[in-house]
């Protein structure tokens, strides 16, 4: 059955025309009257105040369990996957259940993967016959889940990939782009790509937000990337797009550099984004390892996924925890447990989560904090050892403190900060609220010290620093006790070294690592000078999210961290030592 393809509204292909041939010079000559690309105040207010959302990654491949788009060509075949579709049958995929599971887990949107970078569309499309009325289910699963998402007052998102490695007009193909199309026509993939968004938002807006994906390849340029941002902001004037619709983003850590990229939001993925006030984001994190369902797949841990939604909106951002639904259209039921595991603790703590702000507390590994007017809602992960967690001064006074998660608290503010004493802390999350005499937003945002860490702000030095930029990733870096900064190393380095001078002979029984681009180190060392030598102390392989290493003591003034191998630049947020002067 071949679709008729309907031919698209003169004004767009004029419009898309011109952008095409004078590539972009009509924003550059600055917006179209009427419309001036810049996101709705109140649709980002709205979006921002939700602070978690689901995200949704499905197709015919997870009859494989493999990973969406990148198993193409790589553990499946290109043949094979590309005729998944012909068996993809989720008799058991019900709109209404998935959207009852996000409401159950206090998520307030949905986005869902309508293309992945495998081309395959999951509505009814008059632009493909590669779509889902082509499998024996035959139903539109956008049809029926932006439904349910209205009926039941959650906020209806698509997700849309920029590349496509199946379709036979965009230049690169599978396996994970590295092969090159014999008959290639960019400017007529665009035009798909126009037509297949349009057609999106008409046939199941209005959309909370466009999230785009797929804009890292060379195909794709700055002039598509602002000539899909105006289309898109012509079909739906208040929604959303992140910022990889254009090419302004820096990799995994998803922020977009330089004023004249699209896009209303930053991405940050797989990891938490750092502390920003000043430009939305939203960290987008799957609660297994892949993003599409994998069986036995590994699942994060409830306070995994509470620690990571409480990092973030205590960095100001949002969340969107990614789930891989079945092949059968269920949501994996062990998903779909720890969903509502969360969604329990939202139901008693969620005010500290919506419509708040990030801070005045940064995010560390002391826990996170929020503000809502004159309250600041505080969330410690771990209770220090001794009772009290000390939080620095801040220039407001606190007129009353509140033990939400129960039990006794004694509470004092000096000028030297804020010192709150817990006899039973919660052992998942401890949660206080801080009534101040005035507006928390206005406090300017500070870091807690982690306690015993003597190693804080030492004088510090490196074997190698990234591109020499000492100012923004010199060793400084990884031991001012700010997990939003860091040490960096140029790209290929495989062994380096990060020294701290204690400033007097200490003894040191505890260490403690925080990788950035966890995985890359393999082996690493930690050394005392002793004599003008180093001698190695303790050996370990993978660091990681955040590793402690304890050991019998060690008496010196200067410590290395020593990384053996590493299979790319490492990187260190946070190097850590903890003990005291030597007796
Ligand atoms: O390649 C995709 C990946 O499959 C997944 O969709 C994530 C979600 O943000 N984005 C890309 C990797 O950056």
């Amino acid at each position: 059955m071949h679709k008729k393809v309907r031919c698209i509204s003169a004004v767009s292909w004029t419009a898309l025309a011109v952008v095409l041939l004078f590539g972009g010079r009509l924003s550059a000559e600055g917006p179209e009257a009427g419309s001036d690309f810049r996101p709705d105040p109140e649709s980002l207010a709205r979006w921002q105040a939700m602070r978690f959302g689901m995200f949704i990654h499905w197709g015919p491949v997870s009859l494989k369990g493999t990973e969406i788009g990148w198993s193409r060509g790589r553990e499946v075949p290109v043949e094979e996957y590309d005729a998944l579709y012909k068996e993809f049958n989720p008799r058991q995929f019900d709109a209404d259940e998935w959207v009852a599971l996000a409401k159950a887990a206090g998520m307030k949107y949905l986005v869902i993967t309508s293309k992945h970078h495998d081309g395959f569309c999951i509505w009814d499309s008059a632009y493909t016959d590669y779509d889902i009325m082509s499998t024996p289910f035959a139903r539109d699963i956008l049809r029926e889940l932006s439904d349910a998402c209205r009926r039941g007052g959650i906020l209806f998102c698509t997700y849309h990939s920029i590349c496509d490695w199946h379709h036979p007009d965009y230049p690169l193909g599978s396996p994970g782009g590295r092969t090159a199309k014999p008959n290639p026509n960019m400017p007529r993939y665009v035009e798909y790509l126009h037509n297949q968004t349009r057609e999106i938002i008409e046939k199941y807006g209005p959309l909370g937000v466009m999230w785009f994906d797929g804009e890292w390849e060379k195909p794709w340029t700055h002039e598509y990337g602002k000539a899909l941002d105006e289309h898109i902001r012509r079909c739906q004037p208040d929604i959303l797009i992140n910022n990889r619709v254009d090419k302004g983003r820096r990799g995994m850590e998803g922020i977009t550099e330089g004023e004249e990229f699209r896009g209303d939001f930053d991405t940050p993925e797989q990891r938490v984004g750092t502390f920003d006030r000043d430009r939305p984001w939203e960290t987008c994190m799957t609660i297994c390892r892949q993003w599409a369902w994998k069986p036995n797949d590994q699942l994060k841990s409830l306070r995994e996924c509470l620690e990571i939604l409480l990092r973030t909106v205590g960095g100001d951002g949002n969340l969107l925890l990614n789930v891989g639904p079945m092949p059968d259209g269920r949501i994996e039921p062990r998903q779909a447990d720890r969903l509502r595991e969360i969604g329990r603790w939202l139901a008693q703590y969620g005010d500290g989560v919506y419509g708040t702000r990030g801070g005045p507390f940064k995010p560390g590994r002391w826990g996170a904090s929020t503000c809502k007017g004159n309250t600041i809602y505080l969330f410690a992960f771990a209770w220090p050892a001794e009772g009290t967690l000390s939080l620095p001064p801040i220039p407001a006074r606190v007129t009353e403190a509140t033990l939400r998660s129960g039990g006794d608290l004694r509470w004092e503010q000096t000028d030297r900060g804020i010192a709150l004493t817990v006899k039973t802390p919660d052992p998942l999350i401890t949660v206080l609220e801080l009534k101040l005499d005035g507006d928390a937003l206005a406090i300017p945002p500070v870091n807690v010290a982690t306690p015993g860490a003597i190693s804080v702000n030492k004088p510090a030095r490196a074997s190698n620093v990234f591109q020499n930029k000492t100012e923004q990733f010199g060793p400084d870096r990884a031991v001012d006790d700010d997990s939003d900064t860091r040490w960096a190393t140029d790209a290929g380095t495989e062994q380096a070294w990060l020294e701290v001078d204690l400033e007097g002979t200490h003894e040191i029984r505890r260490a403690f690592i925080h990788e950035a681009y966890p995985g890359r180190i393999q082996a690493f060392r930690l050394q005392a000078e002793k004599d003008g030598q180093w001698v190695t102390f303790y050996e370990g392989t993978a660091v990681g999210e955040g590793l402690f290493v304890d050991f019998s003591p060690v008496v010196a003034r200067r410590f290395r961290l020593e990384i053996v191998k590493a299979s790319d630049g490492p990187t260190i947020w946070e190097f850590q030592l903890f003990g005291r002067a030597a007796p």
